[in-house]
């Protein structure tokens, strides 16, 4: 049997490990990116190691939060710019663009592994390269040459066969894959997609559909490297790092999904899930206030182009607010120097920065109750700053119908002639908004007060006592978890985001974390299916360990949110049986004994003193990460 794709690109960078599902693979890591708004905990940790230079490519992206309402903004740009200075990282500054889409325009490479600390990196596996989320410390240590460990996945092969039928869009593709597979149960998997649908569908489009594999919670997706990678990467003047990537013909799948792209329909996704997804048709008539395009998903040259083509001599309805935020500075300044950007200003829509903005709550919330369609990748409760918001997530081509009519709208029925866009033999390449490192050692690295030191955890005490500070349902995303929007300032400074945790569920859950540790008890977590869905932010395990939360029991955990708890030494139990689920409440106290033998057991006992029974879980990690909980996770071990 030949090999798939993932795997060719995993033995090339094997350095632990066998490749079968279900084991832990050690690989090395060619390329990594960050963000501003999980950046700098990253780069205290790679400060914190002491290596003076790191070994990969890598980019630091100024993009979540660039409002600078107060200093604390400015100040971790400032300090995100010197520390990349100094160790030979590359500093996209704020304005250049949303990190995934500039790293696929200028950075990607097929073959090479990439991780990122935000859960969209995959994006890039749009060009045939491993690329993943992981938390900041992962970064971290792979910028100082370590490997990153994962868990081989198993590999879901989708074949896309036929081609879209005109006003259906790639994000109606991946709508629909959310409708088959759902936000829930996909952790452990990777999707490699072929067929001959590839032919007709962009790196552009590709990105989209390999984005939102994040919502899906797969570990990453790709697309071979073909001729229509090639033209990319020509375009983008990089013609010399492409190389065709394929699997073999005859290659293993762990299972297999056809999809006809024909017969998709422009699809989307309502609150409060990227999953909750119906036809376009089903919800038409709807009313909608505000429209935004933009986000990593849905902002790059082609999607612009295609939102300028349709407003063309058109007025926005007068009820409703469309924002557009272009996804580069690239594409910005090409669809300003070829006239589309004037066909949207006329048109009377608001042009945003080249920054996540909205898609992270950072400003335009929408009206109270407001029905809001946009181009972007996730409408969890509250994201957008508006806890009755109604998020719908949509394709580029329905946000212009909806934002023309005033309603939610099948483009198709629009009766516009369907825009043939054409994507540029050349792109226009100005890298200088991306700072060269000079990698000198003298450099001051600006620290403003709001930078605090990464705080550490202690090891796992032998007989652990704890107590329920919460108990939470099914799918509770890291938003829940660590909300982002107008507390992102605070992502440097864990003992004040720290107040935040869980804000929205339970405003209560910091004073009864720290009314425990008076009391000398640890706290627990206990939480349903799918926990930690969503964002990479490793804040969702810090923070909770900050305020002394050493266990988490749940029926399920989701992969990066998983790796982030070991990685802060929490440690991550599942129910054995659901009614011990039901069973326990909020205020109960719990013990582990002798911790140093049970936490290496497949099978671990927690006994409930406040109910008197004890119960079963099952602990999953492998050998490395219990001794990383077991020594209050990875800086203590690997200082060990
Ligand atoms: C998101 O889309 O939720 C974010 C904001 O990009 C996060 C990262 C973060 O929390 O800073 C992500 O996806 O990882
Ligand atoms: Fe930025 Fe939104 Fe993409 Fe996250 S999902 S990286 S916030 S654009």
């Amino acid at each position: 049997m030949g090999q798939n794709l993932f795997k060719k690109i995993i033995s090339a960078h094997l350095l632990s490990g066998t490749m079968e599902p279900g084991s832990e693979v050690g690989i090395r890591i060619d390329q990594t990116l960050t963000q501003d708004a999980l950046g700098t905990m990253a780069y205290l940790q790679f400060e914190a190691m002491g290596v003076p230079v790191v070994t990969t490519k890598s980019v630091s992206y100024v993009d979540h939060n660039t409002l600078q309402d107060g200093f604390e903004n400015a100040d971790d740009h400032r300090y995100l710019q010197t520390v990349a200075d100094k160790h030979g990282i590359k500093y996209s500054k704020a304005g250049n663009g949303i990190c995934h889409q500039v790293h696929l325009e200028r950075f990607s490479r097929p073959g090479d592994t990439l991780i990122g600390s935000d859960s969209h990196t995959p994006t890039c596996g749009a060009v045939g390269m491993v690329a993943m989320g992981v938390g900041g410390m992962d970064v971290a240590v792979a910028m100082a040459g370590g490997p990153f460990y994962l868990t081989y996945p198993k590999i879901l092969r989708v074949n896309l066969k036929e081609k879209l039928k005109p006003w259906c869009a790639a994000k109606d593709i991946i709508l629909e894959l959310l409708k088959i597979l759902t936000t829930k149960g996909n952790v452990g998997t990777v999707i490699e997609y072929g067929g001959d649908g590839l032919e007709s569908l962009t790196v552009p489009e590709r990105a989209t559909i390999t984005n939102m594999g994040a919502e899906l919670g797969v570990t990453t997706s790709l697309f071979p490297s073909d001729e229509m990678t090639r033209a990319f990467f020509k375009a983008q003047a990089r013609e010399e790092e492409w190389q065709e990537l394929q699997p073999d013909r005859d290659a293993e799948y762990d299972r297999i999904i056809e999809l006809d792209l024909s017969e998709i329909v422009p699809n989307i996704a309502c609150p409060h899930s990227p999953d909750n997804v119906r036809t376009v048709k089903e919800v038409a008539g709807l009313e909608v206030q505000q429209v935004l395009v933009g986000s990593c998903t849905n902002s790059s040259y082609r999607d612009l182009m295609m939102v300028a083509a349709m407003l063309k001599g058109r007025k926005v309805h007068p009820n409703v607010s469309f924002g557009i935020a272009p996804g580069s500075k690239q594409v910005l300044s090409m669809i300003a120097q070829n006239g589309a950007l004037q066909d949207m200003i006329a048109a009377g829509a608001r042009i945003l920065e080249s920054t996540c903005g909205f898609c992270v709550g950072c400003g335009q919330a929408p009206q109270t109750k407001g029905v809001s369609l946009r181009s972007n990748n996730r409408n969890f409760e509250g994201r957008s700053g508006t806890k009755d918001g109604q998020v719908y997530l949509v394709s580029p081509e329905t946000c212009v119908a909806a934002a023309l009519t005033g309603k939610v709208t099948d483009p198709r029925v629009l009766g516009l002639e369907y825009p043939n866009i054409v994507l540029p033999e050349v792109y226009e390449i100005d890298d200088s908004m991306v700072i060269q490192p000079s990698k000198d050692q003298i450099v001051a690295v600006f620290r403003g007060p709001n930078i605090g030191e990464p705080p550490k955890n202690s090891p796992m005490p032998e007989q652990l006592a704890a107590k329920v500070a919460i108990k939470v349902e099914d799918k509770i995303t890291t938003d829940h978890i660590m909300p982002a929007g107008p507390y992102l300032k605070y992502r440097s400074n864990v003992p004040k985001y720290a107040n935040y945790v869980f804000y929205h569920v339970d405003p209560e859950f910091a004073v009864k974390c720290a009314h425990n540790k008076e009391q000398g008890l640890a706290s627990v977590i206990v939480a349903g299916l799918s926990y930690g869905q969503g964002s990479s932010r490793e804040h969702a395990a810090l923070c909770p360990m900050y305020l002394g939360v050493r266990v988490l029991l749940a029926k399920s955990v989701e992969r990066i949110h998983g790796a982030n708890l070991t990685n802060f030494g929490i440690l991550q139990l599942t129910f054995a049986d659901d009614a011990d689920y039901e069973r326990i409440q909020t205020g109960d106290e719990l013990v582990v004994d002798n911790m140093q033998q049970a936490i290496m057991q497949d099978k671990v006992w927690v006994r409930n003193v406040t109910q008197g029974y004890a119960f079963e879980t099952n602990c999953t990690l492998t050998r490395r990460q219990r001794e990383i909980v077991l020594c209050g996770g990875l800086l203590n071990y690997t200082a060990k």
